[in-house]
């Protein structure tokens, strides 16, 4: 108990602020993780791994910043302080908006970031710069009261180091003990900041990165064959006699319907309908109403990704910044061997999401970016070009495209912060008080009536008949930051996990001229649309590439759909943070009822990241001399 004397008592004079520094930047990280995260503490004990997590990055950074600046150690303090500080700062509204916590890929997004401009604005709250308080304390004693400068000795200094790196096992361990393979098998990072806390957390983020980057240098084709066998366990889609190839050679739609989630479909608000046209539409379509979204960070990029690829996207970063110079099997390089010309339409910066240089990759033959379009102040609100107006335009630059085409259209009025002209209203807002909730209702009413334009403008041109339209929402538009006015909408208490997780449904319409419409209560995701369409299509599996999805009108379509958190949907279960849940009622079920699922889900994301981090389709062999390579091997 001596040295705890010598630490404490005897050398207070010349430690203290240091002391202070700790507990200050301690607590403060504890008070926004607890409180202003959304995180799953669900016992005691997690209670008290968050509330320790802080405490070795803190007495980590602190030490650091001591060994550097001996002789201004105040100075130091006062650095770390601010640094933490302002990393909590940019984690908080980072996570307002999307859920989650920055990750190094998207920090290289910046300039997409820094496009988020009116949404940045919106999530600011000027009490978030409370988090500086322990700084201004530190400055106020350091540069007014003058006190003495910390004087650490050098064996202190290996104790602090010491004692950082034994309480981040102690804390590693006791969070293991909750979620076994946390670093190694964890996609949601929540899990991770909620057990190790949010400093560890980017240290630890920052290793994962640059090992990731490392991946494709050792990589080689042996890798691909790994992937291959595991993906040929699931049995070959049986596709349905029906609709195979019924829409040979007609040109495609492909519809990004921006932030559009499911539970909009069919509902109504203050008596009325919030999307009339798609409620009639779907009357006459294809209609997937278990269908989930499963993009990450990459947002409208990772469903893109998705639909053209049927790989996951990657639990950090879009793909389509950090991977955008792989070989990819896609569907518009696919369809050329078919025939077809392939366009995106998108009235946004051609660079947005990387997109101009990943739609080459992918095989496209031209974007329609931003100048293509006329975009006048009287046309633009929010994010730019109004729907109504780029379906417009879109119509008549499609018109001439050589036929058959595959043309994707990426809607951009639906898009947080949710902002309207007064004369598009034509639904009052919601009124929970939560503006871009209340919001929300206006934008997907306007969206609803844009694709009735759509509809009309592809009829009168003459493009209707030959045509099939794919219908996707590309991501949730209300995060769980709004659960609050979430709960009031839907007359529910509380949004459960489960509840979140059901919340990720997006609609997905597949509409075909002629054909009866149908609503299927397949568990579908986006991962699915690929080898669905190349169905359609009439398009051969053995020219489809790699897919990690599945034909969703096949008889054998597996009831399992794997989110890009971990969380999964089956037909009996959902599993959403740790728990397993039944499916109809949300009621909690015992964990072994999931557990069957688990390594396959885990299975699925792993070994599709492994293909995009070591660009290992690069080793798929052209169909020539595959044939040559199956000969010798006979
Ligand atoms: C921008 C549009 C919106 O071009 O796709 O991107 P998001 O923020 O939804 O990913
Ligand atoms: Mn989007």
């Amino acid at each position: 108990m001596k040295w705890i004397k010598k630490w404490t008592v005897d050398n207070w004079s010349r430690l203290w602020l240091f002391y202070l520094a700790i507990g200050m930047i301690w607590l403060k990280t504890y008070l926004v993780q607890r409180f202003q995260f959304n995180l799953p503490v669900e016992s005691p004990y997690q209670e008290l791994i968050l509330f320790i997590t802080p405490v070795s990055s803190t007495m980590l950074l602190l030490g650091i910043g001591l060994l550097f600046f001996k002789k201004r150690s105040n100075f130091s303090v006062i650095l770390i302080s601010f640094l933490t500080s302002a990393i909590l700062l940019a984690d908080l509204i980072y996570y307002r908006f999307y859920n989650d916590f920055i990750t190094l890929p998207v920090l290289f997004q910046a300039k997409n970031v820094g496009d988020l401009g009116s949404s940045v604005s919106t999530l600011f709250s000027f009490t978030d710069l409370l988090v500086f308080l322990d700084t201004v304390v530190l400055i106020l004693l350091t540069y007014v009261k003058k006190v003495p400068q910390v004087r650490i000795q050098r064996p202190e200094l290996v104790s602090v180091f010491a004692f950082a790196i034994i309480v981040f096992f102690v804390n590693w361990s006791m969070a293991e003990s909750v979620r076994p393979e946390l670093l190694t098998r964890t996609f949601d990072r929540n899990i991770v900041v909620k057990s190790i806390g949010n400093i560890n957390y980017h240290i630890y983020d920052i290793v994962q990165s640059s090992k990731m980057s490392s991946k494709k240098v050792f990589a080689d084709s042996s890798d691909l064959m790994d992937a291959e066998k595991y993906l040929q366990q699931s049995p070959k889609d049986i596709p349905s006699d029906e609709l195979y190839g019924i829409a040979k050679d007609k040109n495609v739609f492909l519809i990004s319907m921006e932030s559009l989630q499911g539970f909009v479909i069919n509902r109504k608000m203050f008596g009325q309908e919030i999307t009339p046209f798609l409620n009639d539409l779907i009357e006459d379509s294809y209609y997937f109403e278990n269908f989930y979204h499963q993009t990450g960070q990459g947002k409208t990029s990772d469903a893109e990704f998705m639909m053209d690829n049927s790989l996951y996207p990657l639990p950090s970063g879009a793909v389509y910044f950090t991977h955008a110079n792989n070989t990819y099997t896609a569907t518009p390089s696919i369809l050329k061997d078919q025939g077809y010309y392939s366009a995106v339409f998108h009235a946004n910066d051609a660079s947005f999401w990387n997109r101009e240089l990943m739609y080459d990759t992918l095989g496209y033959d031209n974007y329609f970016a931003k100048e293509y379009y006329n975009i006048t102040p009287e046309n633009s609100v929010g994010w730019g070009l109004k729907d109504i107006d780029f379906f417009k335009q879109t119509v008549q630059l499609a018109k001439d495209l050589p036929q058959p085409f595959y043309a994707k259209l990426l809607t951009l009025t639906n898009h947080h912060p949710y902002e309207y002209s007064k004369e598009d209203q034509m639904i009052p807002e919601f009124n929970s008080g939560d503006g871009s909730f209340d919001r929300y209702f206006v934008t997907v009413r306007y969206l609803d009536e844009a694709l009735k334009n759509f509809f009309d403008e592809v009829k009168k041109n003459g493009l209707y008949e030959n045509s099939i339209f794919i219908m996707y929402g590309d991501h949730y538009g209300i995060s769980e930051n709004h659960n609050r006015a979430m709960g009031e909408f839907l007359n529910k208490e509380e949004i459960t996990p489960y509840d979140s997780v059901q919340l990720q449904k997006v609609p997905l319409i597949i509409h075909i001229p002629g054909q009866e419409g149908k609503t299927l209560d397949t568990i579908s995701g986006q991962i699915d649309v690929k080898p669905t369409l190349l169905h359609l299509l009439g398009v051969d599996d053995s020219q489809a590439g790699v897919n990690f999805g599945h034909d969703l009108f096949a008889e054998n379509k597996p009831q399992l759909t794997v989110l890009r958190n971990g969380s999964f949907i089956t037909d009996e279960y959902v599993f959403a943070q740790e728990t397993c849940y039944e499916r109809e009622t949300g009621v909690e079920v015992d964990s072994a009822n999931c557990e069957p699922f688990q390594d396959k889900a885990a299975n699925d994301l792993q070994y599709s990241d492994e293909i995009i981090y070591g660009d290992l389709l690069r080793f798929i062999l052209p169909e020539n001399e595959q044939e040559d390579a199956d000969k010798a091997a006979e």
